[in-house]
């Protein structure tokens, strides 16, 4: 029972596309570490990362290990809070962090999109 639901969530089958990528225009946060897991993709600001799940079956709340930005312009600013009221951080355009530090790993609330950072 325990193996067909994996199976049913696509676990154990290999997939067409490769997994973990994030396309031109998003930013992408990821469950596990390195990008090995499907991301869920952002194309601008979200105020709040409650409402969106990993795979239908883990919010991306308080649940994020590696981040993506691969925006077309501008910069993702990430927080641990919702409303982007905490301290943040910026992924390397165009590239990420594979591994989160302790401060932010499953920690991240919401994400904002910046015209250009000021510092
Ligand atoms: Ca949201
Ligand atoms: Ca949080």
């Amino acid at each position: 029972m325990l193996a067909m639901l994996l199976v049913s969530f696509g676990l154990f089958t290999p997939r067409a596309e490769a997994a973990g990528t994030c396309y031109s225009g998003y930013a992408c946060m990821y469950k596990n570490a390195g990008y090995t897991s499907d991301p869920h993709s952002y194309y601008g600001s979200d105020y709040n990362h409650s409402n969106e799940c990993f795979n239908l079956i883990q919010s991306v709340n308080d649940n994020a290990t590696s981040v993506k930005c691969r925006f077309t312009s501008g910069d993702s600013l990430h927080y641990t809070n919702a409303g982007y009221t905490s301290c943040g951080f910026l992924p390397p355009k165009g590239n990420g962090i594979d591994d989160l530090n302790s401060t932010f790993d499953d920690e991240l609330s919401s994400l904002k999109w910046l015209a250009s950072w000021q510092g």
